[in-house]
């Protein structure tokens, strides 16, 4: 698919989003109002708001997604309610997971969103089991650690084998933690997978590449591993570095810099008002 302006403008917007969010998010944390800890997707934002609007260019409303710990961006881009992603995070029932998931087994019921266990991979044959069961056009985002996991490695494998309408996005910010990919492995994920006979692709985080090779996917099993870089700590609210390569400022000279600016001062107000509107709730 190509990137037309208005692909690119509803990426943006997405994108624009799901970055208020963590920004809020991060304040919260630091302000002492979420009880434990939280896992910020800031930085990987490009490959849901992407794959999301494809699939919504596509037509394909009918899907379902598994996520793992770093999902705030995912749920959000796929649907998943604001308020309930903010009750959830201040640990109350009204929360997407009854309050008891907290940031890192966000689920939704009503946008087909499937939250996760904490065991790393798990969701991995889950979803190709889900997938395998009903034949239903499956996304599974994951991390590149999570996908190294041995059953994991066997889900994909079974997923080829079945020609499963199944699309891994592993989104690789090359860290477990702090333990980059070098130190882990010599082998790429696209490599792996190619080699139990599935598409795959190794790509940076830029809608216009990762439109450039999903055509197909849903109709067939694929892997996307999409070159991420997260920008705050694996958990809780902090920096490791400044200088860290930043899609969302990259992709915003692409939609017009005036419009981002708009779009991303319009996000900034939604999620505030969210965040004001429930803790305000949750103090009754
Ligand atoms: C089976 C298992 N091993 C280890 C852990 C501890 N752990 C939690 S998150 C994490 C790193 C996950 O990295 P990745 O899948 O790349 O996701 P990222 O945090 O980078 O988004 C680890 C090792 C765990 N939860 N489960
Ligand atoms: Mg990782």
């Amino acid at each position: 698919m190509k990137l037309d302006d208005a692909l690119a403008r509803t990426i943006y917007e997405r994108a624009a989003l799901c970055r208020a969010f963590e920004e809020e998010s991060f304040r919260q944390v630091q302000k002492g109002n979420i009880k434990f800890p939280v896992y910020l997707s800031a930085g990987q934002e490009y490959a849901p708001a992407t794959v999301s609007a494809w699939l919504e260019r596509r037509g394909l409303a009918e899907r379902q997604i598994f996520i793992q710990h770093r999902g705030h961006s995912t749920y959000l881009a796929f649907g998943g309610d604001l308020d309930k992603l903010v009750l959830e995070l201040l640990g109350d029932e009204r929360g997407c997971a009854f309050g008891m998931g907290g940031s890192a087994s966000i689920q939704s019921v009503e946008a087909g969103i499937y939250g996760h266990d904490g065991l790393m991979g798990s969701h991995g044959p889950i979803a190709v089991g889900m997938c395998y069961a009903n034949r239903k056009p499956t996304l599974c985002f994951t991390g590149d650690a999570a996908a190294e996991e041995d059953y994991f490695l066997a889900a994909i494998g079974w997923a080829s084998t079945k020609g499963l309408p199944i699309l891994f996005v592993v989104e690789d910010n090359n860290l477990s933690i702090l333990t980059e990919k070098k130190v882990r492995r010599n082998w790429e994920m696209d490599k792996v997978a190619r080699g139990m006979e599935m598409a795959a692709f190794d790509l940076e985080d830029d809608p216009e590449q990762i439109l450039a090779r999903i055509d197909g996917a849903l109709e067939r099993p694929m892997l996307l591993n999409v070159r991420t870089h997260r920008l705050f700590w694996h958990a809780g609210a902090g920096i490791e570095s400044t200088d860290i390569f930043d899609r969302h400022k990259a992709f915003g000279a692409r939609v017009g810099a005036d419009w981002a600016a708009g779009v991303n001062e319009r996000s900034r107000k939604t999620v505030e008002e969210a965040w004001a509107r429930n803790l305000r709730l949750c103090a009754k």
